[in-house]
């Protein structure tokens, strides 16, 4: 009761003092700007983490999502604050929807991070995150012509999460300077204190230099240097921009941490005992070269002991082993951006290359790349993979001449997710489920989980579960039909791919599929229960083939769903703008969780979690975190198919691999790639698109969509099929909820901090 009290006097003192008007009289738009101040008072009132040394998590995304109910979640105040405001006739959920979702990151990589941030917190560990103010942060998606285009991202508004610091730096292109200025954003943990995320930025940025869509003036650095966050693949002109933006991340975070070392009057020469930096794949790389600079060129260290006390304080986390995805910059853009830095990089490849032979392990190779992957293993202290199979694959092949000369430094963290976004605060009903039947014990300690496993037979709790389920899916339906005009059966199936458009993660496979479902039910065999296809992904804007793959997805949509022979037993729908916040409402309403990249490809996956401890069954490769998810679940509670990544790693080696062979011996593969390039399909959409579509499958085929095909249909069919039986499904969503703590981002953080940060 007081602490309602104390938030209902709270509020309606901001509400007087900012608009000088009672809470009712406010409309949601100035209820939103009076409930965020209040909110930030109250974290500022829970005081700073402290400790005698801190993690700087450094990354170029952090991919927070809405902050408003995540921090009043963690405050401890959601449901008060939400029966204030009840008793005024307002409704936090529609207020909620009024904060814009900042976009900054582009998928996985920057989630992870956020859902690392409140870790971190939550667990009372000093913890900052360092990366960069993107005005617009990733693009926002727009269909036209099912087609994908690309438009600007407004986040930032007068009132928001982020708080002006006084704080600024001078930063150095060679001769060139600009003047930095740091914004924070506090992150609250879940009864916790209070950690900071800092995001820099520069003055003189011109939104205004923005033409149509996301095009704009590359050229002049002092306007567009934080303009945009880049999508994971960019062209030729946008790599000097990308790593201007690196370089500006990475010198203001390291001027950042001497300066925080420097006011808590510790000694830069035990730097490591103070002050750790976990570096979010290469892309802040560039840190441990500028480190070095500083430590050499203005603290007086002489190279030896500079580039010691770094390499003891710096660890590298990678997150992928597509070689395309790693970063090796040309010597000469470097150069270019950063003359600064170029002796001290050249200084590193010397001391490299007279201890270490092997070209593999060159920091500069022949073709003067700079591999920045290479300078992280060499001259940081820790290396660690993001799950369990991605770890063994890059101590066995990929990074293997690495493993060989420092095998101490490798290590596997398996990834997580922060429970409270995930379950706590998108599925209110079904952690309220959750408490009731096994207690509280479990926000704070995910594997309490487990107790569940005790209640697999208590068949109140089994239909509670998914009665759950069936109103989340009710409540994305009317919001699918609101935001994407498409009517779904909340009976139906929801089958859901969300994630990155990207080959590897094979979203064509998926297509391929709902070719052979809907040539079967045109063939007069109908499924025993309908069955709803979602997608959500965006694709960069210069990977043309995976354009290619919205636009056939977006075509099928067309196709299936004015079909009146189809549409009763399928649907497709692929939502506009795949966000967090979409993410939040689609992944409690699903049943069947797609995880179907081409194994040894996707390190990790961290959707599969969101979904598993939502009460969704993985229909998944052995790939990245699907493989704890099925030695966790067992064979009876998760659907695997395909070949293994051994067998695809054997497959590359021996270049044996030829999708048209596939394509030749089997004919539902057959119809179902040349309906690709169908008459129905060629009138829905785009000619050019759909033959390289098709002729990529036939003649090239990289990631090996046609090899699992059959297995996938057979498999996937399989999969509907058992849904019919309920006591079996149901039982499969408990398990899949229960084994679900293993993977909270609370226990991945502890094993970061045992292992690699060894915080006190
Ligand atoms: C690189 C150079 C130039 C421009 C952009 C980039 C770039 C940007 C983003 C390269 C990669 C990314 C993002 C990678 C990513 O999200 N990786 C995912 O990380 C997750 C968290 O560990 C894993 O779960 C996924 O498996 C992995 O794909």
């Amino acid at each position: 009761m007081e602490e309602k009290m104390s938030v209902k006097t709270n509020l309606e003192a901001v509400a007087q003092k900012m608009y000088g008007k009672a809470i009712k009289e406010l409309d949601d738009s100035q209820l939103y700007i009076a409930i965020l101040n209040m909110t930030k008072e109250m974290m500022e009132g829970k005081g700073t983490i402290k400790g005698s040394k801190k993690v700087y998590y450094i990354s170029a995304e952090f991919l927070i999502g809405k902050l408003l109910s995540n921090n009043l979640l963690n405050l401890g105040i959601y449901e008060e604050l939400e029966a204030v405001l009840k008793e005024e006739g307002k409704e936090l959920n529609h207020i909620e929807e009024i904060e814009p979702e900042p976009s900054l990151g582009n998928g996985g990589l920057g989630r992870l991070a956020a859902c690392f941030l409140d870790s971190i917190a939550s667990l009372g560990l000093p913890g900052d995150g360092i990366g960069l103010n993107y005005h617009f942060g990733l693009f926002k998606q727009v269909f036209k012509d099912r087609q994908q285009t690309a438009e600007k991202n407004d986040w930032i508004e007068a009132q928001s999460w982020l708080t002006k610091t006084d704080i600024s730096f001078p930063v150095y292109f060679g001769k060139k300077k600009v003047q930095s200025r740091l914004y924070d954003i506090d992150v609250i943990g879940y009864e916790q204190g209070m950690n900071k995320l800092h995001l820099f930025d520069i003055e003189t940025v011109d939104e205004s230099i923005v033409n149509d869509g996301i095009d704009f003036d590359k050229s002049d650095i002092d306007k567009n240097l934080t303009l945009f966050l880049y999508p994971d693949d960019s062209d030729e002109a946008g790599h000097l921009l990308r790593i201007y933006q690196q370089y500006f991340m990475v010198s203001n975070g390291a001027q950042l941490i001497l300066k925080e070392m420097k006011e808590n009057g510790y000694d830069l020469h035990r730097l490591y005992d103070h002050a750790v930096i976990q570096i979010n794949d290469t892309h802040p790389t560039m840190v441990i070269p500028e480190l070095i600079r500083i430590l050499t060129e203005e603290e007086g260290f002489d190279m030896d002991e500079a580039i010691d006390v770094v390499r003891k304080t710096c660890a590298y986390t990678n997150h992928t082993i597509l070689a395309e995805a790693l970063e090796k910059w040309p010597v000469k853009y470097l150069k270019k951006v950063v003359p600064q830095l170029m002796p001290i990089i050249w200084e590193l490849d010397k001391r490299t290359s007279i201890q270490y032979d092997d070209p593999k392990v060159q920091i500069i190779d022949r073709d003067m790349r700079v591999h920045m992957a290479h300078i992280d293993i060499h001259y940081g202290f820790s290396v660690n993979g993001v799950a369990a199979i991605h770890t063994e694959i890059l101590k066995d092949t990929e990074l293997n001449c690495f493993y060989k000369i420092y095998p101490e430094k490798f290590n596997n963290k398996t990834n997580g997710i922060t429970f409270r976004r995930w379950l706590l605060s998108c599925n209110r009903e079904l952690a309220a489920c959750i408490t009731k039947t096994i207690g509280a014990g479990y926000k704070k300690n995910a594997a309490e989980l487990e107790k569940l496993l005790e209640h697999l037979d208590d068949e109140a709790l089994l239909t509670e579960i998914k009665a759950i389920k069936k109103d989340k899916k009710a409540e994305l339906a009317a919001y699918i039909k609101e935001k994407e005009g498409q009517d779904i059966n909340p009976d139906s199936i929801f089958d859901i791919q969300v994630k990155r458009l990207h080959e590897y993660k094979r979203q064509q496979m998926n297509a391929l599929y709902i070719i052979h479902k809907y040539l079967e039910i045109k063939g007069g065999k109908k499924p025993s229960t309908p069955i709803t296809f979602i997608f959500g992904a965006k694709a960069a804007p210069a990977y043309i083939i995976a354009q290619d793959i919205i636009h056939l997805l977006l075509c099928l949509e067309q196709i299936v769903n004015n079909d009146p022979d189809v549409k009763d037993y399928m649907k497709v729908v692929m939502v506009e703008n795949y966000n967090v916040s979409y993410a939040e409402r689609l992944i409690p309403a699903c049943d069947v969780s797609e995880q179907i990249s081409l194994a040894s490809k996707e390190a990790s996956g961290t959707g599969n979690m969101k979904f598993m401890l939502n009460g969704a069954v993985t229909l998944g490769t052995s790939d990245g975190a699907n493989v704890e998810i099925h030695e966790l679940v067992g064979d009876d509670n998760i659907y695997i198919f395909g070949e293994k990544s051994e067998q695809v790693i054997e497959h590359y080696a021996k270049a044996d691999y030829v999708s048209r062979d596939f394509y030749n011996k089997s004919s539902v593969i057959k119809e179902a790639v040349d309906f690709i390039t169908s008459k129905e399909v060629l009138e829905a959409g785009n000619e050019e698109r759909l033959n390289r579509l098709q002729r990529e499958l036939l003649n090239k085929d990289w990631f090996m969509t046609l090899l699992d095909l059959e297995d996938y249909i057979a498999t996937k069919d399989r999969m509907f099929d058992d849904y019919k039986d309920e006591a079996k499904w149901k039982k499969m969503m408990l398990v899949n909820i229960a084994k679900a703590g293993f993977f909270s981002s609370d226990r991945t953080i502890e094993e970061y901090n045992k292992d690699i940060w060894k915080l006190n």
